[in-house]
């Protein structure tokens, strides 16, 4: 993904909220779709998704051509595949399960070239044009520019947020209600009264010191909750849950 089109990104996010849904498919023509409704951004999961580097590569592609960011959520903070779905273009890469300052590092040192980390140096991949992106300009600039979205999603990550939020160098913080509603002792209770008041103990902290926030929400009502309490990274629902929605309600209206 170029480096004009995250840069517009960062931009629209500081002027408000930004929304995207998770996509667990493996089919670039649902990423068009997605791009088609207006989605700002779409999340390739592969922490909870099927998709491999190589279909991701496909995936980006596609959101490329019709103009949605591709963050890419990585299983973990392994540098390996980090740094492929880097590589292979993502505007982004999302981290799952951060606990700890440590984990925020070795996040940092899978996604960005020295000094900021030490991804591994190779031109020759589709996020350098293959090598005809000037190379000093691609090792500098163009690639450290790829946004670090880190996710806190549970009580060990709460006990260390300030040491968390301390690592330069993270651009957009997470919060994923449902583990984090598993880590209160309410699985699935992404309502309540624990989790909203976890969440919002995250939220403040980032806004003290000016770091983006977002979260997960699969109803209107939840993302005008959260907007107003200051997140703009909206993940909304998952291209197949709102696949089910639709294709639910039109059944439902067939054999009512
Ligand atoms: C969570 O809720 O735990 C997520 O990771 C996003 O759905
Ligand atoms: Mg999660």
């Amino acid at each position: 993904m170029n480096e004009e089109t995250v840069t517009a990104f960062k931009q629209k996010l500081k002027a408000g909220a930004v929304f995207g849904p998770f996509s667990k498919t493996c089919d670039p023509g649902v990423i068009e779709v997605l791009a088609h409704s207006g989605f700002d951004f779409v999340i390739l999961d592969m922490e909870h998704g099927p998709s491999s580097v190589e279909t991701v590569q496909s995936l980006i592609r596609s959101a490329e051509l019709s103009g949605i960011v591709p963050i890419v959520r990585v299983p973990s903070t392994d540098e390996e595949i980090i740094s492929k779905v880097l590589d292979v273009g993502a505007a982004g890469v999302q981290v799952p399960k951060v606990t700890c300052a440590a984990d925020v590092h070795d996040a940092l040192n899978a996604s960005k070239f020295a000094p900021l980390g030490k991804r591994g140096v190779c031109r020759y991949v589709r996020a350098a044009n293959y090598s005809s992106m000037d190379k000093e300009r691609y090792f500098s600039k163009a690639a450290n520019e790829a946004l670090l979205i880190v996710q806190l999603e549970g009580l060990e990550a709460l006990k260390n947020l300030d040491e968390i939020l301390d690592v330069e160098g993270i651009d957009i913080i997470f919060i994923g209600p449902y583990d984090l509603s598993q880590s209160l002792g309410v699985p699935g209770q992404v309502d309540h009264p624990s989790v909203i008041e976890k969440t919002t103990e995250i939220v403040n902290a980032c806004r003290a010191k000016e770091i983006a926030v977002g979260n997960f929400t699969e109803t209107a009502e939840q993302s005008r909750f959260w907007i107003d309490k200051g997140l703009t990274y909206m993940s909304f629902s998952v291209d197949l849950g709102l696949l089910y929605t639709g294709a639910k309600q039109i059944v439902d209206d067939l054999k009512s």
